[in-house]
């Protein structure tokens, strides 16, 4: 793919996308997460809460594949001998079912069972990386920053669930490591919605201290733009 910058409307600062050095993060878009039955719902969460990030991620999804971009998922999960699970996080809270119990989609954030799998309208196609992750960030535990180093990636358009756990988490995590992250807001969704909202100016704050917050209207639209500016 040439090089090209395109140049995309967002708070604090407009974003300068390099098309070879981005890629788009998508943070656990996950059965899990999304539908009811999952570990979400077990922690008495309401799922549609998330469910409206489901088509903004498509439209965007689609764009970026069509600019021939590149493409990572994550997924939180753990091993099925859950020997990498902290005890800590195993006895957090008062859930209906814990990590590893055995809910409607299989045992619950466990690796290889159904729920733990991405949503089929966000699903991986080949050749898109799937990181694994037992933690909120994505580069803890993980070879992300070997994969993003390895194919020249230093910009991260982060969306996915939920913005002010795993999305912010990883994005703090990427920022640390000298990526510039651009969160696209109504891609990515809380249960809780005045979180979502806090955690996307928390971002943007003080000169855009964690990175960049722009609309996928607002990136769709430079996507589509044939030329660089
Ligand atoms: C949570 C996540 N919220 N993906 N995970 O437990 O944000």
């Amino acid at each position: 793919m040439a090089a090209d910058t395109r140049t995309i409307e967002a708070n604090p600062a407009p974003f300068r996308l390099e098309s070879t050095r981005a890629a788009l993060l998508i943070i656990d878009m996950q059965r899990d997460f999304l539908e009811p039955g999952g570990f979400g719902a077990a922690l008495g969460n309401d799922v549609s809460q998330l469910r409206r990030a489901i088509a903004p991620n498509q439209a965007l999804l689609a764009a970026w594949r069509a600019a021939g971009l590149a493409v990572i998922h994550t997924r939180e999960g753990h091993r099925p001998d859950l020997a990498d699970l902290p005890p800590a996080k195993h006895r957090r809270g008062e859930a209906v079912l814990r990590i590893g119990d055995a809910g409607p989609m299989g045992r619950i954030l466990v690796r290889g069972e159904p729920g733990h799998d991405i949503i089929a309208e966000l699903a991986p196609l080949p050749g898109e990386p799937v990181i694994d992750k037992p933690g909120k960030g994505a580069f803890f535990a993980t070879d992300l920053h070997a994969i993003l180093q390895n194919r020249g990636l230093t910009q991260l358009v982060v969306t996915g669930v939920t913005t002010e756990v795993c999305v912010h988490t990883t994005i703090r995590e990427a920022n640390d490591r000298g990526y510039e992250c651009l969160a696209v807001s109504d891609c990515c969704a809380s249960y809780f919605p005045e979180f979502h909202e806090i955690g996307l100016r928390m971002i943007a704050a003080q000169g855009g201290i964690f990175g960049w917050v722009a609309t996928s209207t607002a990136l769709i639209a430079a996507l589509k733009t044939e030329h660089a500016g």
